[in-house]
């Protein structure tokens, strides 16, 4: 078996050697042009190149969950791609997402800011009643993060594509141009984006949507920038409608030192880190999905598996 590793972003060596020793009997390479076919490719944002040449590959692992890079190139007819299904990152996800609500909602930059130029005071303490919390998608991360948050007995409401029925959540469903989405959007003061990035999802917090949640709204984007209209949330921060946001990705990555966001007061930034892929966990369940289809299973049987039509 040939597995061949071709990744844009990360230090390939380990990866490579954590393959390798998944697979003693295998020829695992790190990629370059003109290398032999291989029967598995394991990828981060390969370049076009990479399927132009690999004509022989009988399925695609993508070293994220999101696929949206993957799916903006040309990729072979009929090979699976196959993202990564938590292996690590739902508990990651539902820490950050749960400290940024909290840091907003009991105002603990305030608190910080107050104790750093000597000041002992208290506030009101507000009630969580008045944050209900809107999570956009319910899939392996936004599930895991909507029933953490619950925890904390705040309400929690999701949405999502197909009706879901999750313990102290309340689910609404269906497509961004009906009333579900319209009613969640409403019910809702914190909203938190993990959908996928796809030709439905791209520019989803925009002026309208954002302007539908509840005064003193709060954002959180842990997904894709391209979800957020960037100059729309400015807007509605320094006109007052939001108090603030919390972001983790951009349209550009790194964030260009001349973006607004870096120095805005009421938005917090962190460099897409939110979820960080783990590289044992992940090769251990790639190695065991490869093993399967290797081994004959038929692709039904493996968990996040994309289907092309729906882009993730
Ligand atoms: P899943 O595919 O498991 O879940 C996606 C969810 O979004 C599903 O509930 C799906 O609905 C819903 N959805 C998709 N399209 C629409 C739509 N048009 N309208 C309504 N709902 C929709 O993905 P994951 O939970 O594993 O990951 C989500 C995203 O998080 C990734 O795509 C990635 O972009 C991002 N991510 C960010 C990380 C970071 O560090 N910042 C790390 C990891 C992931 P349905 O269930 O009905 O299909
Ligand atoms: C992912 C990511 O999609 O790291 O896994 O953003």
């Amino acid at each position: 078996m040939r597995i061949s590793f071709c990744c844009s972003d990360t230090k390939p060596q380990p990866w490579v050697d954590g393959l390798k020793a998944a697979f003693p009997d295998a020829d695992v390479t790190l990629w370059a042009a003109g290398a032999a076919p291989a029967d598995y490719a394991v990828v981060w944002a390969p370049p076009q190149q990479f399927f132009d040449e690999q004509k022989q590959l009988k399925g695609i692992f993508n070293i994220g969950a999101g696929v949206d890079a993957l799916m903006k190139l040309r990729l072979p007819a009929g090979v699976p791609v196959v993202r990564l299904d938590d292996a690590g990152m739902s508990a990651q996800m539902a820490e950050y997402v749960c400290h940024a609500v909290i840091r907003h909602f009991r105002e603990l930059d305030a608190y910080e800011a107050d104790m750093a130029g000597g000041k002992w005071s208290y506030r009101k303490p507000r009630l969580r009643t008045d944050f209900p919390i809107g999570v956009m998608g319910l899939g392996v991360l936004g599930e895991r993060v909507s029933r953490a948050l619950a925890q904390f007995d705040f309400p929690v409401n999701g949405w999502s594509r197909s009706a879901k029925t999750i313990e102290g959540v309340r689910c609404y469903s269906g497509d961004a141009g009906g009333q579900g989405f319209q009613d969640f959007l409403a019910a809702s003061r914190i909203l938190v984006c993990l959908l996928p990035l796809t030709p439905d999802t791209m520019g989803i917090m925009n002026l309208d949507t954002l302007s539908r949640l509840q005064p003193g709204g709060y954002v959180i984007n842990v997904a894709r920038g391209s979800h957020l209209v960037d100059g729309d949330l400015i807007t509605l921060i320094d006109n007052g409608h939001l108090a603030g946001a919390t972001l983790d990705v951009f349209r550009t990555e790194p964030l260009p030192s001349d973006h607004p966001f870096w120095k805005h007061p009421r938005i917090t930034i962190t460099p897409h880190t939110s979820a960080r892929t783990l590289r044992e966990e992940s090769i251990a369940q790639i190695a065991g999905k490869i093993r399967s289809l290797a081994g004959g299973a038929p692709i039904s049987t493996l968990a996040g598996v994309v289907d092309p039509k729906k882009g993730y």
